[in-house]
């Protein structure tokens, strides 16, 4: 558990910077100034954490502080109380749908759910069902030999609902536990492309009602990325998020808005481009990581 809360601080690390640093400067202050509550929502704002949650913070921290607790502390507890009961989970079925916007992460974050599963024992199949490139195969061919886990892909066929078809199929007649379907990056957009994730998701329903549809966001592109998520669900049913690259942002407060706005968890986090560079999501630790309190926290409950 430790090491999972150390992932996530190191994962959050160029958005913490500059919301640590700023509670650091207000060390030993028994109340914010307006100067100082106008930098600290600058600042709240710049990480994405989205106007509403940023409203609601600075209200609470308004509040002269009598028991000189540490502002961070009071930030993480602000964060907490409006965060807590209203973030759900999902259920992950043995069919997992990547989907999501171009070079978001998809095919990386199906590698290393791959590989998070095959850890767990479980039997995984990977179906590349990326058709549009000759080198998106390629990708995750060569992420099939590393993680040793089997692979249906069809360089025969352009549509990438047959190749769903039958990996879908393969994988339920090979007893597999997990079948991770990496699909082509498409514009939320582009008609044509989202009329063929909507055959996808329907050719694969034939088969199985046992679908968890994540998408796949960028933190780095920010408000963007609530966008693309309520564009794709008009398409399909997404039912979580996998926020990647949070590891090279400043913008990681993202996944606040997405989780309240959008009602969508956030089952992921990507900190990296290696196979182990993905953290399940955790809220302690996620507030944790943002506010730079690091190690347990005494919520004197
Ligand atoms: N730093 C970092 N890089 C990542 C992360 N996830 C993916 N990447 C990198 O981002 C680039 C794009 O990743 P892909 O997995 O190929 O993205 P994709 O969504 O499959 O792309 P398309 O199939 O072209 O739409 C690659 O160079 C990955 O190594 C992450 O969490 N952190
Ligand atoms: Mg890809």
């Amino acid at each position: 558990m430790f090491k999972f809360l150390k992932k996530t601080v190191a994962g959050l690390t160029k958005t913490r910077q500059r919301i640590a640093n700023t509670f650091l400067g207000f060390a030993g202050k028994k109340y914010l100034s307006p100067e100082d509550l106008d930098r600290l929502e600058e600042i709240l704002l710049q990480a994405d954490l989205g106007w509403e949650v940023v409203d609601k913070v600075i209200e609470d921290l308004r509040v002269p502080d009598d028991k000189n607790k540490d502002w961070s502390l009071r930030f993480f507890e602000s964060m907490k109380k409006m965060l807590d009961g209203n973030i759900s989970s999902i259920q992950e079925y043995e069919v997992i749908l990547l989907v999501g916007i171009n070079g978001t992460g998809k095919t990386t974050s199906a590698a290393k759910l791959a590989g998070y599963f095959a850890k767990n024992g479980e039997k995984v199949l990977l179906v590349a069902a990326d058709t549009y490139r000759a080198a998106a195969v390629a990708q995750i061919r060569e992420w099939s030999r590393k993680l040793n886990v089997d692979l249906v892909a069809n360089e025969g066929t352009s549509d990438p609902a047959a190749v769903v078809f039958d990996g879908i199929k393969a994988g339920i007649s090979r007893k597999m536990d997990r079948i991770i379907v990496d699909t082509a990056g498409r514009l939320h957009t582009s008609k044509n492309l989202m009329q063929e994730l909507e055959k996808i998701y329907r050719v694969a329903q034939k088969i199985t009602d046992k679908i968890t549809v994540f998408i796949t966001i960028d933190a780095n592109t920010g408000q963007n990325g609530l966008t693309q998520a309520r564009e794709f669900h008009k398409s399909l049913p997404l039912d979580a998020v996998i926020l990647t690259k949070m590891d090279g942002t400043a913008r990681g407060g993202i996944a606040i808005p997405i989780m309240l706005e959008l009602k969508l968890p956030v089952s992921y986090l990507g900190v990296g481009e290696q196979v182990d560079d993905l953290i399940q999501f955790d809220l302690d630790s996620y507030l944790k990581g943002l506010s730079g309190i690091e190690g347990d926290v005494n919520l004197g409950e």
